[in-house]
């Protein structure tokens, strides 16, 4: 049988997020989050769910590296909440929520693990909500020093950062639909929204690389997607670009190219944010590499009743289809690679996410047989195979995620782990995508099934 190998340096991974596993949510000083509050509010969240005990991580967290130093993982990506170390978001640190995060570093080191910290993943300090969030340019100041004061506590160790994930759900989600907290619906605030987020990120980016005591690689997780029209009429083909401008060119432009796409504004003209001497610059400072959350292609219709965006998602027939109702579409993950490398040539690529959520339920016996997640990882892993062998520089891939979690306003009932979690009793259960991934690992790569 021939195996279809990785580089040896090859960086495979899984990822999760604070608000997701953690719980913990008003222990040892921890400050509320937008996640906190929203998730509190009735009828935000499926079934009223919300992330106060989550996974329990916060306590557990020892056995869950235990079990990630059993799959064999070279680097773990987590994410770190800012206000359980600045409860207002700026200002007075709090000593045990630093803490927290400075063991979590050393029992990866411990393990043989590369940490992977994400500086922000949607739970930002109800505080600095108040004053205004991610509409007001302070924050991301704030940023810059929450990022300092991580820099000079655990950059004597890490050397991979993320500064934010996916700043276009938390624009579009937090601040355009309101479905995701702080639960805003205004076109303005999502623009704005957007270019303090992208600021944040710069500063980070300088805080990180000055305060740090090894040297840094420093990047950020878009969430992208190639955006197909679903036919060739010129309707549909402009409503394609108008998705991809949006989604995808508002976020890579800026941070590789230093400017917002030419048309981007036709689309926000009375909403355009002030974008001040030296922004541009400063969003895009140099990176390290790209992270790419990558879970399926967009496929757009055009409309001339849908103003704005002149056109509206659609599910191509036939497709399969995941839990989330997203398609499984491992050909987009090579398109997507292969265009932002050809379009925008970043320093390096990483699949900072890729997987899949499905109804997975305990058998009689107790185990969790989820053949669907392995067909899904094994089909991407392909494309992402031909792609580094097409020398695209992929230096890495994180499965989403390493054990179920809170899904946002989905609730707990979206499954995207490795590992199983019974959410009433905390148990743990190895998957079979878990034993097929340590087996992937351990060979740094997997069988040809061409
Ligand atoms: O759970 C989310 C994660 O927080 C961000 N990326 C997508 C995942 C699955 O929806």
């Amino acid at each position: 049988m021939t195996v279809l190998s990785f580089p040896d340096d090859f960086l495979w991974g899984t990822a999760t997020s604070a608000y997701q596993i953690e719980g913990a949510w008003n222990e040892d000083g921890k400050g509320p989050s937008v996640w906190d509050r929203f998730a509190h509010q009735p009828g935000r969240v499926v079934g009223n769910q919300n992330g106060d005990t989550a996974c329990d991580h916060y306590h557990r967290w020892r056995e869950d590296l235990d079990l990630i130093k059993e799959l064999g993982l070279k680097a773990y990506r987590f994410s770190i909440s800012w206000p359980r170390v600045m409860p207002a978001g700026k200002g007075k640190v709090n000593a045990p929520g630093l803490d927290f995060y400075d063991r979590l570093v050393d029992g990866l080191l411990e393990r043989g693990i590369e940490p992977f910290p994400t500086l922000f993943h949607y739970d930002l300090p109800l505080a600095l909500h108040e004053k205004g969030g991610w509409t007001e340019r302070d924050t991301a100041s704030a940023f810059g020093e929450y990022a300092r004061v991580l820099a000079d506590r655990l950059g004597d160790r890490v050397t991979w950062w993320i500064t934010i994930n996916e700043p276009q759900i938390v624009a579009l989600l937090g601040y355009l639909a309101g479905m995701h907290a702080p639960g805003v619906r205004s076109p303005r605030a999502m623009v704005r929204a957007a270019h303090t987020l992208l600021l944040a990120h710069g500063e980070s980016v300088r805080a990180i690389r000055s305060t740090a005591k090894r040297p840094a690689r420093i990047g950020i997780a878009l969430n992208l997607a190639p955006v197909h029209p679903v036919s060739g009429r010129a309707i549909d083909r402009q409503a394609a670009e108008n998705f991809d401008i949006i989604s995808n060119r508002m976020y890579l432009d800026p941070i590789l190219r230093g400017a917002y796409p030419p048309n981007l504004w036709r689309y926000f003209r009375p909403f355009a944010p002030a974008i001040r001497d030296g922004d541009m610059q400063k969003i895009a400072e140099p990176i390290d590499f790209l992270g790419v959350n990558y879970y399926t292609r967009v496929v757009v219709a055009g409309s001339r009743l849908i103003p704005f965006l002149g056109g509206r998602m659609v599910k191509p027939e036939g497709g399969e289809y995941s839990d989330v109702g997203s398609e499984t579409y491992p050909e987009g993950l090579g398109e997507l690679l292969d265009r932002i490398w050809t379009d925008y040539h970043p320093a390096r690529l990483l699949v900072s996410e890729n997987g899949i959520a499905v109804k997975d339920v305990p058998d009689t016996a107790g185990a969790v047989d989820d053949p669907v997640r392995i067909s899904y990882l094994r089909g991407h892993l392909a494309v992402l195979h031909r792609t580094i062998q097409k020398k695209v520089p992929v230096i890495g891939y994180f499965i989403w995620s390493q054990m179920d979690n809170f899904e946002w306003s989905l609730g707990y009932g979206k499954r995207f782990g490795l590992v199983y979690i019974d959410f009433a009793t905390q148990q743990r259960i190895r998957k079979s995508s878990f034993h097929w991934y340590a087996e992937v690992i351990r060979r740094n790569g997997l069988e040809d099934m061409r």
